[in-house]
């Protein structure tokens, strides 16, 4: 599931990465792990709620949205990039940034997660952002001070690291970055769980559940 799933939803942006949906549809991908898989950190209740509802619901806005369109034939991180900054397109958008983001987001978690990057990565953030202690501080603060709903990410920007937040279903391939990695901060990624304590939830994601391996994956493929 993790290999097919790097392939398919690869952030590289040279052609032939990311498959052509030979169908109009997409389909919404299967969590990479069991539902209780990131207990107790995250519950299987907000898994299921957050994977089988609101993922599910923008999977299927997004298909009814493509239907007819230009775009219905072609790979989903092309549409994104291709309409995120026509306003007439924002229904279209939002649901198909919102399918990317959370396909990404769950492959940005894995059971016995956090900790320390390793490899070409780990050096990469010493590199470019002091030592992971500062990497660590600026994504904390990305995630803690996106107003309202969001993202925290990890991207490539030209040959550079950095971290960045964005609103909504707003994502980094729209400016032309490349995702490493990425936090879901809507409040139904860990209200569940944490309520209002936003901070414990983007403490326990890098101490518990951050995937470096895939991040360091997609850095690889650059
Ligand atoms: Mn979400």
């Amino acid at each position: 599931m993790g290999a097919l799933f790097v392939e398919v939803f690869s952030p590289r942006l040279n052609g032939g990465v990311s498959k052509v949906r030979e169908a109009v549809s997409c389909e919404l991908p299967n969590l990479p792990y069991e539902y209780t898989a990131l207990e107790p950190y995250i519950s299987k209740i907000t898994l299921e709620f957050h994977h089988d509802k609101h993922h599910a619901g923008y999977v299927a806005k997004f298909n009814d949205a493509v239907k007819g369109t230009d775009y219905d034939r072609q790979p989903i991180e092309a549409v994104i990039r291709a309409i995120a900054t026509d306003a007439s397109q924002a229904g279209l958008f939002n649901n198909a940034a919102q399918a990317w983001n959370h396909t990404f987001y769950w492959n940005s978690m894995k059971p016995g997660g956090g900790g320390l990057p390793t490899g070409e990565l780990a050096q990469k953030i010493d590199a470019d952002f002091g030592c992971f202690e500062k990497f660590a501080e600026a994504f904390k603060t990305a995630g803690a001070t996106q107003f309202g709903s969001g993202w925290a990410w990890l991207v490539l920007d030209g040959d550079t690291l950095k971290v960045t937040k964005t609103l909504n279903a707003e994502n980094p391939l729209a400016s032309g970055q490349i995702p490493l990695m990425t936090m879901d901060v809507w409040e139904h990624a860990y209200y569940l769980d944490y309520q209002n304590k936003r901070p414990d939830y983007i403490e326990t994601f890098l101490n518990h559940l951050v995937n470096w391996e895939f991040a360091a994956q997609n850095l690889a493929n650059v």
